[in-house]
């Protein structure tokens, strides 16, 4: 795996929607990168961070709904400041692999693309939070809405629905279709990923796609 071009660490983020298969990919991923020597730091948004953790919750209880798409657009944009500044960029400067169970390509499908929120607002708050930090590589699990609502529904058992997962189907299709467009906006980043496969083969799919992206200029 080529990391002599990458002295900063390896920033790899991990998009998709409802029940695409993202944690189990970083899980796979991050084992697999552990045995080949890697220093891994596993993490995840809304959260990651002490204080990100506190707007995760939040977030996911639906408070930021009721305030509105742009103040819940704030909410996520504070949570990744925080997880940005305690948490990402340490890890790499000190060279770690970071792996993150979405960024800031969440905030553009969700509030931007699906959510309508102006556009100027978005791109003030990436450079505020992240500035030039991009992933260098972010793998988009791409399923068909109703096997990811199936496996995210066969998971949460007889548990409330969060503040995502109460949303329609005709939600979750703009979302893939949001995600779909991001990775043909931006091939170099971006691998769009089968995730209806088995997880074996996803995760083979995602460890072939690896070093040819990293080593692109
Ligand atoms: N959000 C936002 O709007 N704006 C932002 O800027 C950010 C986030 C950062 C956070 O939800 C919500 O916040 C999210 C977007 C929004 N909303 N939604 N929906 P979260 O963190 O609670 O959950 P999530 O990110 O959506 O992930 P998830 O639903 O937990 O799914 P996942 O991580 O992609 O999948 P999984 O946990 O790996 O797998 C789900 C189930 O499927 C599980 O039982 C697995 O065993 C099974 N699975 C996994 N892979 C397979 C395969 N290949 N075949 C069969 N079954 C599988």
């Amino acid at each position: 795996m080529p990391t002599q071009d990458h002295p900063r660490g390896v920033f790899v983020t991990f998009e998709g929607g409802e029940g695409s298969g993202k944690s189990t990919q970083i899980k796979l991923l991050a084992e697999r990168l552990a045995r080949d020597g890697r220093d891994v730091v596993v993490t995840r948004e809304p959260g990651g961070s002490p204080g990100a953790e506190i707007l995760r919750h939040v977030i996911l209880s639906g408070v930021g709904k009721l305030l509105g798409a742009e103040a819940e657009t704030l909410l996520f944009a504070a949570a990744r400041d925080d997880h940005v500044r305690a948490v990402i960029a340490p890890a790499l400067a000190r060279g770690q692999w970071v792996l993150c169970d979405r960024f800031f390509d969440s905030t553009r499908a969700y509030q931007g693309r699906v959510g309508g929120v102006d556009r100027a607002l978005m791109e003030s708050l990436q450079r505020v939070t992240i500035g030039d930090l991009k992933p260098d590589v972010t793998f988009i699990l791409d399923v068909p809405v109703e096997v990811g609502m199936r496996r995210a529904t066969a998971r949460r058992g007889a548990a409330a629905p969060d503040r995502f997962e109460a949303e329609t189907i005709a939600f979750h299709q703009a979302l893939r279709d949001a995600y779909q467009a991001i990775a043909a906006a931006e091939p170099a980043r971006c691998v769009l990923i089968d995730a209806d496969r088995d997880a074996d083969t996803v995760a083979a799919a995602i460890w072939s796609a690896l070093p040819a992206r990293l080593t692109s200029p």
